[in-house]
């Protein structure tokens, strides 16, 4: 039976790692002042670039939420006498790259159609962006009394001609100030959705959520993950919990919580990129409900209260269905139920706070920007 157990966590150990070491590498070009670091900022839902600074760089750069996961990379321009055509994918290794987004506020150049052309004939998945389509939309209105429609129909026309003779499925019209309003929601699931195995499982733990569809997207992740880390907290749980039946490992159900935190773009320094986009109302009643999560999830004392908690309630949701992978823990009789129990109330509790925080956003997006 120990071997069970030992090899069931070998298994989740291996998972966890390959989860933890996915790598996804996604370029991005564009003109200087398109939004390529305000997008950079958007797409993590956390301030990693700094915006309206002119770079003085001319090599590519890269960001990410902690130096691994998503790893999206500020590329220079093409055509440049720096960056020739000619050798600008070998000499930036863009074969590597898992997709690439091409960034414009007006027409494409012929660098930029030589570019999509060439990703796109080896096989790389590349979307078009116009961004700072808040911006033309308000300008259609006020100069052409045009709708938000004409404006992205026009838009669109336009971008396309200019990327003659290819011409992308979608153009996403974009604001990095606004991103639940228009295509970056949508771009985003496109994005996972062009991805396949654990980079697709990355790409959606790490990027910010702007859309229903994509909390939808996240819990399946969140419900992929949480039973590893409590599998293997239960299988690992050698220390008793004094007042409670069960023995879990705890640092690694505080693991879990900071994961699942992270996924939902609940940790601080996710907020306080989200503030800005919040009416400053909904701020202070935010706060308290992450405060409250924090403490019920993210630290050793409110897991234990929880698992006591759990460990004397008789009712059971659903624990069934993570049968399948928890085999062993159940013939091996150890207290499973109470840390499976715990990972799906954390998840259900993060997804209601990251789907209030985007109402919240989605109701609040008429207010000053964010940077
Ligand atoms: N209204 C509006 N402004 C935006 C949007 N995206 C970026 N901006 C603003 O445009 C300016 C330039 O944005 P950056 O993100 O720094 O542009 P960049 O492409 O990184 O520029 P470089 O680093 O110089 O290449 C900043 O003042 C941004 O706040 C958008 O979608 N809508
Ligand atoms: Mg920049």
């Amino acid at each position: 039976m120990e071997d069970l157990i030992r090899d069931f966590a070998e298994k989740c150990r291996k998972k966890l790692e390959g989860f933890e070491n996915a790598e996804v590498k996604c370029g991005i070009t564009g003109p200087s002042g398109s939004g390529k670091s305000s997008l950079i900022n958007a797409i993590f839902g956390e301030k990693i670039a700094k915006v309206g600074v002119v770079e003085t760089t001319d090599r590519e750069q890269e960001f990410t939420h902690r130096g691994k996961g998503l790893i999206l990379v500020d590329l220079p321009g093409v055509g440049t006498p720096n960056w020739p055509q000619e050798t600008y994918i070998e000499r930036l290794r863009l074969t590597q790259y898992d997709c690439f987004l091409l960034v414009t506020t007006g027409r494409f150049t012929e660098n930029d159609a030589f570019l999509y052309n060439e990703l796109t004939s080896r096989g790389k998945p590349c979307f078009v962006l116009r961004n700072q389509f808040d911006v033309a939309v308000a300008a259609g209105l006020r100069d052409n009394d045009h709708s938000e429609d004409d404006v992205r129909r026009q838009i669109e026309a336009n971008i396309r001609e200019s990327l003659q003779p290819s011409s992308p499925a979608r153009v996403y019209l974009t604001s990095a100030w606004h991103p639940t309003k228009y295509d970056l929601g949508l771009l985003l699931t496109d994005v996972s959705d062009a991805l396949s195995g654990i980079k697709r499982e990355r790409f959606i733990a790490d990027m910010a959520s702007y859309s229903g569809e994509s909390l939808k997207k996240k819990r399946a992740v969140a419900l992929e993950l949480m039973p590893i880390y409590a599998g293997l907290a239960a299988a690992n749980g050698l220390n008793p919990i004094p007042g409670v039946d069960i023995a879990a490992d705890i640092t690694l159900l505080v693991k879990m919580g900071g994961a699942i935190a992270q996924i939902y773009g609940l940790t601080s320094n996710q907020f306080e990129y989200i503030k800005r986009l919040l009416g400053s109302n909904a701020i202070p009643g935010l706060l308290a409900k992450l405060a409250q999560f924090a403490a019920k999830y993210l630290a050793r004392e409110g897991i234990v209260l929880l698992l006591k908690s759990i460990a004397t309630r008789t009712a059971t949701k659903q624990v069934a269905k993570w049968v399948p992978f928890v085999g062993p823990l159940v013939s091996a009789g150890i207290a499973w139920k109470s840390t499976f129990m715990l990972g799906e109330q954390m998840v259900d509790e993060a997804e209601a706070l990251a789907r209030e925080i985007l109402e919240a956003i989605v109701s609040g997006s008429k207010l000053p920007p964010p940077q």
